[in-house]
């Protein structure tokens, strides 16, 4: 897979040089290449940035440097991403989708955002557009989106991981959050592993996992749980 990030700050994205993303890319199934939006600029300043039509509060991105960026790495059979707190959520399930494509583009905007001429034009020219948020917060820019991205992708490469299964077991992917894991010793300062996980039944050990897993999404996320499944599960306690 090969993935382009325009990026004002493209030390920011540095962080992709090591641990995972940076052995996909030492193994040669990772093409990584960040660029620098500035290298798209004509003035003395490298202007990326202009007050706002209509008024209001903060700066927006220029939409000409995106438009030569793009004109210059191409669009052609790639998924354009645009990190936003205004986008679609992006989940484990967009992980998926965009881990199946040869090419990604991330666009990391600061201040207010971007021109929004330059995903309209994108879209017009054919490319796959698609604004993600991370969540229901607010970053400053798209930089730290896009290493979240980068690195939910990446891991779902075929080839990446050594233990595909270990990828199945994961919270997300089978819609509720993961069971709790122990390790040795046996015993830790008084508290002890569940003695259904240290006695080899692997039904049960199985039936114990998804119990706590549901438990735990009760809890924690019941908006990832049909209505009709937290009834069954009766109440949970939300402070424990
Ligand atoms: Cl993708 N960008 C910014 N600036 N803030 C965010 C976000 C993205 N996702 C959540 N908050």
């Amino acid at each position: 897979m090969r993935i382009d990030v325009l990026s004002i700050f493209p030390d920011y994205l540095r962080a992709l040089d090591l641990s995972l993303p940076g052995r996909a890319q030492r193994s040669g199934l990772l093409d990584l290449r960040v660029h620098d939006l500035r290298t798209w600029t004509h003035d003395r300043h490298r202007t990326v940035d202009d007050t706002p039509y209509g008024g209001g509060a903060g700066m927006v991105m220029k939409p000409e440097p995106w438009g030569e960026a793009f004109d210059e790495i191409g669009l052609e059979g790639a998924v354009l991403l645009v990190p936003t707190p205004s986008g679609e959520v992006f989940r484990q399930s967009t992980a998926r989708e965009l881990a199946g494509e040869e090419r990604l583009v991330i666009a990391c905007g600061r201040y207010e955002g971007i021109d929004a001429r330059v995903v309209e034009h994108a879209a017009a020219g054919g490319a796959r557009v698609r604004e993600v948020s991370i969540g229901d917060y607010v970053l400053n820019g798209g930089e730290v989106a896009a290493l979240a991205v980068v690195e939910a992708v990446v891991r779902l490469l075929p080839g990446f991981m050594g233990n595909p299964s270990s990828l199945v077991e994961e919270s997300h992917e089978d819609g509720l959050l993961e069971y709790p894991v122990y390790t040795k010793p046996p015993t830790w300062r008084g508290l002890d592993v569940p003695d259904v996980l240290r006695g080899g039944d692997h039904g049960a050990i199985e039936r114990w996992r998804r119990e706590r897993a549901l438990e735990r999404t009760a809890r924690r996320r019941p908006d990832l749980l049909p209505v009709s499944q937290l009834a069954a599960l009766g109440e949970y306690d939300v402070a424990t």
